[in-house]
């Protein structure tokens, strides 16, 4: 079993929603085990402006799936929750990224981990460090190291009060 992380996104279609049915459908899931997600938070948007709000969060799972098919298996539950592939950097009811997978390096036309944009954003650094600890990113440092030099969007940790 290999421990991951999972980055969540959305801007669209009731993103609150969009990442609780996310982190559902992964505790449901045959493939992954032990799911753990952060809270969730808000950040304003990186890319083009003129898009609404993100909500963002981490989950971490354990899986015996080899990497190329847990990204299949993230690309799964984003169809299932109608992602629809547009601009870059615009906006989605639902994006999963694959952070972490163990502490492994890969370079795949499909897939490059640690995720390209993981040490240069708060919304993925700061549920990470709530989620998984102030663990080492192959190549990049701790979490806390790249948090204190990475670009900052707003990010704030959502009040969902009764409904949490
Ligand atoms: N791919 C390669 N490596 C990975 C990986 N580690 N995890 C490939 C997931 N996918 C990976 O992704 C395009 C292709 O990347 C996939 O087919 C896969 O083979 P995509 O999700 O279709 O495209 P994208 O999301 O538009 O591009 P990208 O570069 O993944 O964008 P990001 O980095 O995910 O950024 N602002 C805020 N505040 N919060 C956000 O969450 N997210 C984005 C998207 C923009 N702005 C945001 C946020
Ligand atoms: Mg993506």
């Amino acid at each position: 079993m290999t421990q991951i992380w999972v980055g969540l996104g959305s801007n669209l279609d009731n993103p609150i929603a969009q990442i609780k049915d996310a982190i559902v459908a992964f505790q449901s899931s045959e493939f992954f085990t032990c799911v753990q997600a952060s809270s969730l938070y808000g950040s304003s948007p990186m890319g083009p402006q003129d898009q609404p709000d993100y909500v963002n969060a981490v989950l971490g799972a354990r899986t015996s799936l080899e990497p190329l098919a847990v990204l299949d298996a993230l690309q799964a539950i984003e169809n299932d929750q109608g992602r629809e592939r547009k601009r870059h950097w615009g906006e989605r009811t639902l994006d999963l990224d694959l952070l972490l997978y163990g502490d492994e390096m890969i370079e795949n036309p499909r897939l490059t981990v640690p995720h390209v944009g993981i040490a240069d954003r708060d919304f993925v650094l700061k549920p990470l460090l709530e989620v998984a600890g102030d663990i080492e990113i192959p190549n990049k440092g701790l979490v806390s190291e790249c948090l204190q030099q990475c670009q900052q969007f707003d990010l704030h940790r959502l009040d969902l009060g009764e409904t949490a």
